[in-house]
């Protein structure tokens, strides 16, 4: 991380930001909290934050954010000294804007002081606890979106239920602590990519209610309410180099801003019994059914960037924008929606599905983010049930063919037991890359055995799938070809063997 040691971003410098830099148009000190943020990343700052950003700006100052980091103090270290400010870095081929976000007032570090959180999100203001934890954040198995009870920080927070670690112990703790002072409970924002997120978060803190109190259970399974969300915007993870640009462009140093792309979403399942923002004044959607969009969302969009991330680590390709860069690799994306997820999605009267795509493709192309494939290809154990294994299950069950998608799965196997095809070790970063480890030492370089050894993992793949041919089949094969010919080669098969676009 650099430090430049100038002035820094903050209240005091904001009047000094050269004019074409947005700020927040309205006075910070007069603004409530409402909304208590848990995950205080890159991609709540450049998406929820923002958008609530416009609801402070246009003139309702009772939703400013709290946020919180479970881990690490960084984000806290990085934005005190800033008055919780931070640029947005919008990107593309021939634009680059930058604006100023006012509405995080401050972050709050859960290891440190756990208590102050609990109070922040027991203060009656605060009308709704938003998270971005990530898949794993939730502490439940992928597979079945089940809470997992052996998951160690479930297992400390319940032996220390006022002191928790978990995203879910905080909540269930803070609507304990509602209830006893009698007040409201606070809605539950879920806006990470799993499907059907606020029912999955619903499960897990009735389910983790109901461990410390039967009572405490039915209440969160009753009356809290969950509302599911699509969240979409490409936000890949800051660089010193981006840190740097930004501290120039804007005249003082920003110690962490955020950059993404021009296009964000953010489709919202209406039920907030103790109110919420108007954020469709912002540009975000509600709607009474969310899933359908969801499901276009994570079977599309993350489904072909986990295929790009594990192809194009295996092929050598740092970031999205090269992979697809690669016209066997795009094409064999473009193949993969088409033929094998789009048949699986509900329909959705008059949405214009194949623009949805082409401006998928064209947002993997943005040339002016550097996404990672490395980033994409963490967690895949928590990602591939919703992105390619639900599509899976679809297909076989309509008797259907998943050659791509098998592609894809195959090549997480090939990814998690390394080592990449120059020899090179992969540094995998999955909360089970230790068991997946070892199932691939055990297993060594043959293809059915590595497939079986890998495949095994039940909270990933489940009961069913390991055992049913028409999915372990063509897996193995690709394994097989991705373990022989590499990468490049079984995408330009696979490509070739569809014939001419
Ligand atoms: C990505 C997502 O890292 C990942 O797994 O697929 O973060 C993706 O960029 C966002 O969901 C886009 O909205």
């Amino acid at each position: 991380m650099t430090g430049g040691g100038g002035p820094r971003l903050s209240q005091a410098t904001l009047e000094a930001l050269p004019g074409e830099v947005g700020r927040p148009a309205y006075d910070r000190s007069a603004l409530r909290t409402g909304i208590v943020h848990l995950g205080i990343g890159a991609f709540h700052r450049a998406h929820q934050a923002v958008y609530t950003d416009d609801v402070l700006a246009a003139g309702d100052h009772a939703w400013a954010i709290r946020g919180a980091s479970l881990r690490s103090p960084d984000m806290r270290d990085a934005l005190a000294p800033q008055d919780g400010l931070y640029a947005l870095d919008v990107r593309d081929a021939d634009r680059e804007e930058l604006r100023v976000i006012g509405s995080i007032l401050d972050v709050l570090v859960a290891p440190e002081h756990p208590e102050a959180l609990l109070s922040a999100m027991s203060d009656p203001g605060v009308r709704i606890v938003s998270l971005t934890v990530t898949e794993k954040g939730y502490c439940h198995r992928p597979a079945d979106g089940e809470l997992d009870e052996t998951h160690p920080d479930i297992v400390h927070d319940l032996a220390h239920p006022g002191a928790p670690r978990s995203a879910p112990g905080f909540i269930v703790e803070a609507l304990r602590r509602r209830r006893v002072a009698g007040d409201a409970p606070f809605t539950v924002l879920s806006c990470d990519n799993l499907p059907a997120n606020g029912r999955t978060a619903q499960r897990v803190l009735s389910r983790l209610a109901a461990l410390r109190d039967p009572e405490l259970g039915r209440f969160v399974q009753n009356e809290l309410a969950c509302p599911c969300t699509m969240v979409d915007r490409i936000v890949p993870a800051t660089t010193d180099a981006d840190r740097a640009r930004v501290t120039g462009l804007l005249g003082v140093e920003d110690r962490w801003p955020v950059l993404a792309e021009p296009f964000s979403q953010w489709v919202i399942e209406d039920h907030f019994p103790s109110g919420r923002p108007d954020w469709a004044a912002a540009g975000a959607t509600f709607a009474p059914d969310v899933e359908p969009f969801e499901l276009m969302k994570l079977r599309l969009l993350n489904a072909s960037h986990s295929t790009m991330a594990y192809l194009g680590c295996l092929a050598g390709y740092g970031t999205v924008s090269e992979a697809v860069a690669d016209p066997d690799l795009a094409r064999l994306v473009r193949d993969l929606m088409d033929e094998e997820v789009t048949p699986t999605l509900p329909h959705l009267p008059g949405f214009d599905l194949e623009g949805y795509k082409d401006s998928l493709m064209a947002r993997f192309r943005n040339p002016a983010l550097r996404h990672l494939t490395a980033q994409i290809a963490m967690d895949g154990s928590q990602k591939l049930p919703q992105r390619l294994l639900g599509p899976a299950r679809d297909r076989l069950r309509a008797g259907a063919s998943i050659d791509r998608i098998a592609i894809a799965v195959a090549a997480w196997i090939r990814y998690v037991s390394g080592p990449d095809e120059q020899g090179r070790a992969i540094a995998v970063r999955d909360p089970l890359a230790e068991d997946l480890a070892k199932r691939a030492r055990a297993a060594g370089s043959d293809a059915a055995r590595l497939c079986d050894a890998v495949l095994g993992v039940r909270a990933v793949f489940g009961d069913d799938l390991p055992s049913e041919p028409r999915f372990r089949g063509p897996v193995e094969a690709a394994l097989r070809s991705l373990l022989s010919l590499g990468s490049a080669a079984t995408v330009r098969a696979a490509v070739q063997a569809r014939g001419p676009a």
